[in-house]
């Protein structure tokens, strides 16, 4: 059949704004940049023999039966206890930085976004694996509506929860704050998603109400929760301990593959 051009295939849909925004990606970055900065062997093996691969997923019948919650719980920081008290009608999502149209979405304006499910495994440093299955919008296409810039390089995720008693443990340049980060391959990979739906009801605060990232090539300490602003940067350098990440800045690796 000749009507399945390429223009056909990817010219339409969430995965189609992907695809083109992974073909530009691999254009304008080198594969030598990311083995260069590769903190880890992991991190270069895995772009070499495919970051853009997709995680396994899993049947509903493979849900786990309980999700364990797992670090901040319930965070007791003044600005989120009043968006739970408010049920989030205040809240909205920061989309800014190095992007040409900074956004700020409601709970409602993510909700009204194509959404993809995915029920995949979740795994803890800590030893413990879990199945869940999550729904929301792809992060790709919400940075290229954003009109992301070619200088970015990192995607930053701001959390509500400062996590608790572990501040002291970064020293006084540390605020506490819960945030992480990851290259653009992860931030265009399709099965990375602002999760606002966890087994088809709302995120509960426990797991990150009102969204949570879901990264899922990575570990699960990469899995933002409570995620209140999400910033394109070209360097996280000058950013809390400057390490990209809360457990980042106390030792774990950045790039927490698996
Ligand atoms: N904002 C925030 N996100 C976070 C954490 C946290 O303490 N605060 N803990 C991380 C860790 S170590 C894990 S294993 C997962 C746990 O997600 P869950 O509570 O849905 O199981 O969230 C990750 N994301
Ligand atoms: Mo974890």
């Amino acid at each position: 059949m000749t009507i399945l051009t390429r223009r056909s295939l990817i010219g339409v849909g969430a995965g189609g704004l992907l695809l083109s925004g992974c073909d530009k990606l691999s254009n304008s970055v080198g594969a030598n940049d990311f083995v260069a900065k590769a903190e880890s062997a992991t991190y270069g093996w895995q772009r070499l023999i495919g970051r853009h691969a997709l995680a396994q997923e899993f049947s509903v019948a493979d849900i786990s039966p309980v999700f364990k919650p797992n670090g901040s719980t319930n965070p007791k920081d003044d600005d989120y206890r009043r968006h739970v008290d408010e049920g989030f009608a205040n809240w909205r999502l920061k989309i800014d930085g190095l992007v040409r149209k900074p956004m700020a979405l409601s709970l409602a304006d993510l909700r009204a976004l194509p959404a993809r499910t995915q029920i995949t495994r979740h795994d803890c440093v800590e030893g413990w694996s879990t199945i869940g299955q999550w729904t929301g919008p792809q992060l790709g296409p919400l940075l290229k509506a954003a009109g992301l810039l070619p200088t970015a390089k990192y995607i930053v995720f701001h959390c509500a929860d400062t996590y608790g008693g572990e501040i002291s443990k970064g020293g006084a340049q540390s605020t506490g704050r819960y945030y992480e980060s990851v290259d653009l391959v992860d931030a265009f990979h399709p099965q990375t998603i602002i999760a606002h739906t966890m087994r088809g009801q709302p995120l509960d605060v426990a797991h990150g109400a009102p969204c949570r990232m879901r990264i899922e090539r990575q570990l699960g300490y990469k899995q933002a929760k409570y995620v209140m602003r999400i910033e394109a940067v070209d360097s996280f350098a000058k950013m809390e301990l400057g390490k990209g990440g809360y457990w980042e800045d106390r030792g774990y690796e950045w790039y927490a593959g698996i």
